[in-house]
């Protein structure tokens, strides 16, 4: 159970068959799988395709939203199991995560969640849609180290450099550390717009947020001599 499994769970993705999905899941953890194997070899190859797909104009909205679910009834299955980790480890720090303004895609940013929240870090999720004001606003009320910004069309990535400006603007940009990541963005785009680092995937965006936190505490270091 491997090469096969990984396929059968691409495949249920690309039917946007949730049930199926779910099963697979479930039995991958019985057999031992690692759920992120599962997740990144098996269901993440299934979301490309679709995107593909419905670029090619092969697949339709209703399919994408068929396919988001099936993915959603994986997640479910193997969410628990990536994060029990997070409860056997110190604190790493606090993230503030979103997808921004303007934008509905969850799926990879929930998964970036995960992974953090299975990592030691302690992340509050405001959701989708999420504006410059909220970020600051959960900034000082989770007094938090990170942020991270989800993006996954090229007309909201916009928004990321907006949300940097208001961060300035209302004189928190020097509190916190930010992460960028989403199909569309790349470290280049990151540099331009002002943010600390880019995460091309769920697992890099870990090691990211260590680093950031171990250059925060460097630079704290640094000012208390
Ligand atoms: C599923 C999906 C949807 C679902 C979303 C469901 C949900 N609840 O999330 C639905 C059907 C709702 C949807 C809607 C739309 N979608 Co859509 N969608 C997708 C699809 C197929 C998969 C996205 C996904 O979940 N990928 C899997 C996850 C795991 O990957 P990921 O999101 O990239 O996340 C990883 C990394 O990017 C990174 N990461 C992500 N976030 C963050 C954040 C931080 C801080 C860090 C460090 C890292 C990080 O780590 C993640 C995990 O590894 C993509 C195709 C694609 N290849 O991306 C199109 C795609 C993004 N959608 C697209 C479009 C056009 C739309 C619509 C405009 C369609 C329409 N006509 O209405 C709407 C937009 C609605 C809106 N206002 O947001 C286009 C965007 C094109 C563009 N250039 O902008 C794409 C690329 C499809 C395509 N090829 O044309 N979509």
């Amino acid at each position: 159970m491997s090469d096969a499994t990984f396929a059968a769970m691409r495949q249920s993705i690309i039917d946007g068959a949730p049930e199926t999905a779910a099963e697979l899941a479930q039995q991958s953890l019985l057999a031992g799988l690692l759920p992120l194997d599962s997740v990144n070899l098996g269901y993440v190859p299934g979301m490309h395709c679709v995107g593909e797909e419905f670029a090619q104009r092969r697949m339709f909205l209703p399919d994408m939203m068929a396919s988001a679910e099936a993915m959603r009834a994986a997640m479910s299955v193997l969410d628990p199991e990536l994060r029990r980790l997070g409860t056997e480890r110190p604190r790493a720090g606090v993230v503030v995560l979103g997808t921004v303004k303007g934008d509905i895609h969850e799926i990879g940013k929930c998964l970036v969640g995960t992974l953090l929240t299975a990592h030691g870090f302690e992340v509050y999720d405001l959701g989708v849609d999420v504006s410059g004001e909220k970020f600051a606003a959960a900034i000082r009320e989770r007094n938090a180290d990170l942020i991270g910004m989800s993006s996954l069309l090229t007309t909201t990535m916009k928004q990321q450099r907006t949300i940097v400006e208001v961060l300035e603007k209302e004189g928190l940009r020097s509190r916190v550390k930010i992460m960028v990541g989403g199909a569309p963005v790349t470290r280049q785009w990151a540099q331009e717009i002002g943010a600390d680092g880019y995460g091309k995937d769920a697992a890099t965006s870990v090691a990211l947020a260590h680093s950031l936190m171990e250059d925060a505490s460097r630079l704290a270091s640094m000012e208390n001599r």
